[in-house]
C-alpha cells in the first residue's frame, strides 16, 4: 500500500512538473506576443506550447532529432532587427548586462519568441510516459540532451536571419575564445550568410587582473576571422577590459 502510495505521489509530481513547463513556456509566448510586436499577436500560443512540447514528451531523450523542433520552429519564425544582433559565447552573463546598460538596444538570441520561451529553462521526457522532466534532465547522459538540440535549432535558424553588422561576445579566460564545437562556433559561424551580415565585430573581454589565456591575436580567433572572412563578411576584433568599451 505505501508502495502504492510513494508510486502515485512521484507520478503526480511528475505530472504537476510536466505542467509548470507547459504553463510557464504559455505564459512567456502570451507576454511575448503582447509586448507589441504586430508580426506575433496573432501567433496561437497554444498551438506552439503544443509543438515545443510533442518535439521530446514521451521519446527517448538521447533520441531528439533536429526535425523534432521543425514544427515549433515553423510557427515561431519572425523577422530580426538589423544591426543590433549580439551572439556571444561563455559570456551569457555579461551580454545580458550590456543590454540592460545599453537600454536593450541589443537583441539577442532571447529576445525572439522561441528564444524567449525557452530562456534558462531545462526540460526532458521519457520513452512510454507523458511526463515533463525539468529537474533531473541533465542526469541522463545522452551525447545531446533534448534542450541540447533545441538550442542548436534555434540558433542555426538565427544565424540564418541575422543582419547588418553583427556584435559577439567572447571570454579571453577560457583557453579558446573561438571554440569550434560551442554552438557559436559549430552552428552560428557556419550560418551566417554573407548577404544579409555586413561585419562580425568581435569582443574578446578580459576579466580584471585575471589571467588572460585568449585574446584577439591568439590562434582561435586567427581560425574565427579566416572562416569569417572566407564567407565574405568583414571581420574585426578588439580586445575589452570592461563591457564601457563596446560602442556599438
Ligand atoms: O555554445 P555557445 O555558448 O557558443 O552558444 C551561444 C550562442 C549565442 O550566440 C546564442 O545566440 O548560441 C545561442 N544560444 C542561446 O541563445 C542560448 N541561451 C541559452 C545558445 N545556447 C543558449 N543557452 C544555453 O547555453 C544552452 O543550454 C547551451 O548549451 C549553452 C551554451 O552556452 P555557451 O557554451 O556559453
Amino acid at each position: 500500500f505505501v508502495l502504492i502510495c510513494v508510486g502515485i505521489g512521484i507520478g503526480l509530481w511528475f505530472h504537476l512538473k510536466g505542467k509548470d513547463f507547459s504553463q510557464v513556456i504559455l505564459q512567456r509566448c502570451k507576454s511575448y506576443n503582447a509586448s507589441g510586436n504586430p508580426e506575433l499577436r496573432d501567433r496561437d500560443c497554444q498551438q506552439i506550447v503544443e509543438a515545443f512540447t510533442k518535439a521530446f514528451v514521451s521519446k527517448d531523450p538521447c533520441k531528439i532529432t533536429w526535425e523534432d523542433y521543425a514544427p515549433l520552429l515553423q510557427l515561431t519564425k519572425q523577422a530580426l532587427p538589423c544591426d543590433k544582433i549580439f551572439l556571444w559565447s561563455k559570456t551569457k552573463g555579461l551580454v545580458e548586462e550590456l543590454q540592460q546598460k545599453q537600454k536593450n538596444d541589443l537583441f539577442l538570441m532571447r529576445d525572439t519568441l522561441i528564444g524567449h520561451m525557452a530562456d534558462n529553462l531545462k526540460w526532458c521526457g521519457k520513452e512510454g510516459s507523458s511526463e515533463i522532466n525539468t529537474e533531473s534532465c541533465q542526469k541522463n547522459n545522452c551525447e545531446e540532451s533534448p534542450v541540447d538540440v533545441f538550442w542548436k535549432v534555434a540558433s542555426k535558424w538565427f544565424a540564418e536571419n541575422v543582419c547588418g553588422v553583427v556584435g559577439v561576445l567572447l571570454s579571453g579566460s577560457v583557453s579558446q575564445a573561438f571554440n569550434r564545437n560551442s554552438i557559436f562556433g559549430s552552428v552560428e559561424v557556419p550560418n551566417l550568410k554573407r548577404a544579409l551580415v555586413t561585419k562580425l565585430q568581435t569582443w574578446v573581454i578580459h576579466n580584471k587582473g585575471g589571467d588572460a589565456s585568449d585574446s584577439c591575436s591568439g590562434s582561435s580567433i586567427s581560425e574565427l576571422e579566416k572562416i569569417v572572412r572566407e564567407r565574405g563578411i568583414v571581420f574585426t576584433c578588439k580586445d575589452i577590459q570592461s563591457l564601457d568599451q563596446i560602442d556599438t
